[in-house]
């Protein structure tokens, strides 16, 4: 086995930020603070300075006016009789107040439940219902989503529009807000007694399959999943922090509100993520950290060149899922000096971060300090992510260069370690294992795969259960897309595997999305020659329109691998790699029969 060389000087200072957000956790813990005590601790301090501001209208509010606005938020609330541990639903899509809303109601121990605002009929009475919630609040621009929904709710749900409405179009009994809370004391509500551990809100997890998991979210776990970035990679309250990411997230409303809230950065929101407009947005308010996710990245290089995105004051870029084939064109094109890329999911325990700006990275791994941050990678089969286990019937640790799925110990006792679940408790159990690090212990399982390099740099491999085994090799469909949209002027590409009778493993389908028709395809079945091993290239081809994505741009792939190659199933344009000529042909019905039939060779 490879030796593992650390870098002594990186893990002294990841152990320093990791023992300052531990240290600062158990004073909270110790002096029974919650999120609301922390923020009045914020306003005392920045009291003046402006707190948020929002793109699209313009408005700014001050750490002062966030707060009176959310004291009128918890003061109504509790005037109409809610009580510590009552849950509302928040649903609205580009409205300011947003933050103020969930934060008034964590200043009496209401929970919000943040709903994505993209959700419909049966997925949205699932998360209004399994959240049990006693109120919704809504903006009215989703007026007519609530509307569909409203006779499948409880009767006993109170309904709050925010916004321009119309009360003949809105559900019977619907309140208008802005009224209710111009006439709400601003003065701060007697505080229940609340403590660290407490629920602070629900985030629900975007499941690219099933229905979404409503994760829940602590106040420690709010403040441990924003400390941990702002220490992590040296903020200060004096940057500027742009957020177009949505806030029913945790990248948008932990990792991004989190700085505005915890430590008086000033934070910009965009309601909506726009590739056009990004420089400009950012050197109008001398944003100096933007953040990103997913696919982001992508549609900004995909940009014209402009003028502007070489003249703006950012100098970090901050968010996950920066793939590595594009990450030194980004930073060198839009001229950003550090990377921050980090690794973590809502619920997860296990978060790495990118500290010290090693290109491709999304962390380190820390066997070194087990007692600090136990975390580690263990073998699975990839394609099931079945964990693998020894002869003593303990998880195999990973040496480097051996893809594994990251996994962390919990410890309830410990809050940074310990595991808050979710609502419905069957999820749970998928999301831990026993005897991951040694007989008997409990871990949580992230669902992903990394690999550790020699130095314990730690690089994003695939998303769970996104892998698949085509001639004998895994297939990384993360890597292949990153690859292919490179190949094809950053289109977006997605990558699966679908299933042909009578052949082993999956074969590799790519769906491109390509409005123009502008591939060529000799020219990229070249190009891909060159690219990837003859198992990775994919052996179909689907162009279409545009592909299904979520929220947070992540790609839809459930309805494509169910359609899969047959042209009878699918009106897009097929293509198939004939590999006696290594070239793409138009599969049409004659060739999709020999190909079912075992015919023609793949
Ligand atoms: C929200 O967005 C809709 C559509 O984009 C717009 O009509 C409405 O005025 C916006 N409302 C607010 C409060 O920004
Ligand atoms: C941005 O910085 C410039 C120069 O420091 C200043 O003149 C301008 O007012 C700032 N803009 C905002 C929105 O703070
Ligand atoms: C981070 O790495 C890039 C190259 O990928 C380099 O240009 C930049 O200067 C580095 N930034 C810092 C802060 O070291
Ligand atoms: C593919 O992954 C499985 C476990 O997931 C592993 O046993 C096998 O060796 C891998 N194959 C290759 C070619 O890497
Ligand atoms: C995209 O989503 C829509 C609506 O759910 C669905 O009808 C359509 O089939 C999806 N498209 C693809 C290519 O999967
Ligand atoms: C991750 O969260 C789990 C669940 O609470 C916890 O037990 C575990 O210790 C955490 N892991 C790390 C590395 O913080």
């Amino acid at each position: 086995k490879a030796a593992v060389f650390f870098n002594l000087p990186l893990l002294h200072s990841a152990a320093g930020v990791l023992l300052k957000v531990k240290s600062n956790v158990n004073r909270h813990l110790k002096e029974r603070n919650t999120l609301p005590k922390i923020f009045a601790e914020t306003v005392r301090r920045h009291g003046d300075k402006t707190a948020l501001i929002f793109e699209g209208t313009g408005e700014k509010w001050s750490f002062r006016q966030l707060d009176e606005y959310s004291n009128r938020v918890a003061n109504l609330l509790l005037q109409r009789g809610f009580v510590e541990g009552d849950v509302v639903a928040l649903f609205m899509e580009n409205r300011s107040q947003y933050v103020g809303l969930w934060l008034g109601m964590a200043k009496i121990g209401v929970e919000a439940a943040l709903i994505n605002f993209n959700l419909r009929l049966e997925a949205l009475v699932h998360c209004v219902t399994i959240s049990n919630a006693k109120a919704v609040v809504f903006g009215s621009e989703l007026t007519e989503a609530v509307c569909e929904v409203h006779s499948s709710m409880g009767k006993t749900v109170q309904m709050l529009c925010s916004g321009d409405w119309d009360p003949k179009r809105v559900p019977a009994g619907t309140e208008c807000l802005e009224p209710l809370l111009d006439a709400a004391p601003t003065h701060l509500p007697i505080r229940p007694d609340r403590c660290f551990t407490d629920r602070l809100f629900y985030i629900y997890t975007s499941g690219t399959t099933g229905m979404p998991k409503a994760a829940i979210v602590v106040h420690s776990r709010y403040y441990r999943m924003a400390a941990l970035v702002y220490y992590g990679f040296g903020m200060t309250s004096d940057d500027v922090l742009y957020d177009c990411l949505p806030l029913y997230h945790s990248a948008g409303n932990i990792v991004g509100v989190g700085q505005c809230l915890i430590h008086g950065m000033t934070v910009v929101i965009k309601k909506k993520f726009s590739a056009s407009r990004f420089w400009d947005d950012c050197a109008k308010y001398n944003c100096t950290i933007v953040q990103y996710i997913g696919e982001i990245c992508r549609y900004l290089l995909n940009q014209p060149v402009k003028d502007i995105e070489g003249k703006h004051k950012v100098r970090m870029a901050l968010g996950n899922g920066l793939r590595q084939s594009i990450w030194e064109e980004f930073t060198s094109r839009f001229n950003v000096l550090q990377i921050a890329e980090f690794y973590g999911a809502t619920e997860c325990n296990c978060s790495l971060g990118n500290f010290d700006n090693m290109t491709g990275a999304c962390g380190f791994n820390s066997q070194i300090l087990p007692f600090i941050y136990p975390i580690r990678l263990v073998k699975v089969d990839e394609e099931t992510m079945e964990l693998i286990r020894g002869p003593d019937g303990v998880c195999i640790p990973c040496g480097p260069g051996e893809p594994g799925q990251l996994v962390g110990r919990i410890n309830q006792k410990d809050p940074l370690r310990r595991f808050d679940g979710y609502v419905n408790e069957g999820a749970n159990s998928k999301k831990t294992a026993n005897s991951v690090f040694k007989k008997g212990d409990t871990a949580y399982l992230s669902g992903d795969v990394l690999v550790m390099d020699q130095y314990g740099y730690m690089y994003f491999k695939d998303r769970t259960g996104d892998t698949f085994r085509w001639k004998g090799e895994n297939v990384s469909t993360t890597e292949v897309e990153g690859t292919l949209s490179r190949l094809l002027d950053m289109k977006d590409v997605v990558v699966y595997g679908v299933e042909v009778p009578g052949a082993e493993g999956k074969a590799g389908m790519a769906a491109v999305a390509d409005p123009e028709r502008s591939t060529d395809l000799e020219k990229f079945g070249k190009d891909l020659e060159k690219a990837l091993p003859p198992y990775a290239r994919p052996v179909f081809l689907r162009f279409l329109k545009e592909v299904n994505k979520t929220g947070t741009y992540k790609f839809q792939k459930t309805d494509m691998r169910r359609d899969g190659f047959d042209p009878s199933m699918v009106s897009d344009k097929l293509y198939f790699l004939d590999p006696t000529r290594g070239r793409y042909v138009e599969l049409h019905q004659e060739l999709y029969s020999s190909i079912i039939s075992g015919k023609q060779k793949l």
